[in-house]
């Protein structure tokens, strides 16, 4: 009888445990991506936006939140310069297209100077672990 009420009380407690952990996932951008999994955690960039995920040059930032496109950790004039060349078409490079639409934009470019203005800020942030290695496996 009491071995009974223990195993109950048991599974009552995992019961509640898993509940809590199924509440406790975070998806700050609400893109249907948990941050976790979640390349670009404040750009909704889920499976309902046109980019999905998308991370050309493979190091674990999102192309939404990567307009460092040297990985040197800082968006500068020389991303600018590597932006200009695909902008114009000179250099196309899928690493400049921030919203997934097949094309360098001035859309694009509105990403691209929104790091640029923010002290010159790197890419990010991204919820894999693996970021900043390249290729970023997770
Ligand atoms: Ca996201
Ligand atoms: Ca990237
Ligand atoms: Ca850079
Ligand atoms: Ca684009």
């Amino acid at each position: 009888m009491k071995l009974k009420l223990i195993l109950l009380a048991s599974v009552f407690a995992l019961g509640f445990a898993f509940t809590a952990n199924a509440g406790s996932v975070v998806d700050s951008d609400s893109d249907l991506v948990p941050d976790a999994y979640d390349n670009c955690t404040d750009v909704a960039n889920g499976p309902n936006d046109s980019d999905n995920q998308s991370d050309t040059n493979t190091d674990g930032f999102g192309n939404a939140c990567d307009p460092d496109y040297d990985n040197n950790g800082a968006t500068t004039t020389t991303d600018f310069t590597v932006f200009l060349d695909a902008f114009t078409g000179s250099s196309p490079n899928a690493d400049t297209d921030h919203d997934g639409n097949g094309a360098t934009t001035t859309t694009d470019f509105t990403t691209f100077l929104n790091f640029f203005q923010n002290g010159n800020a790197g890419a990010g942030p991204s919820g894999l672990s693996c970021q900043g290695t390249i290729p970023c496996i997770p």
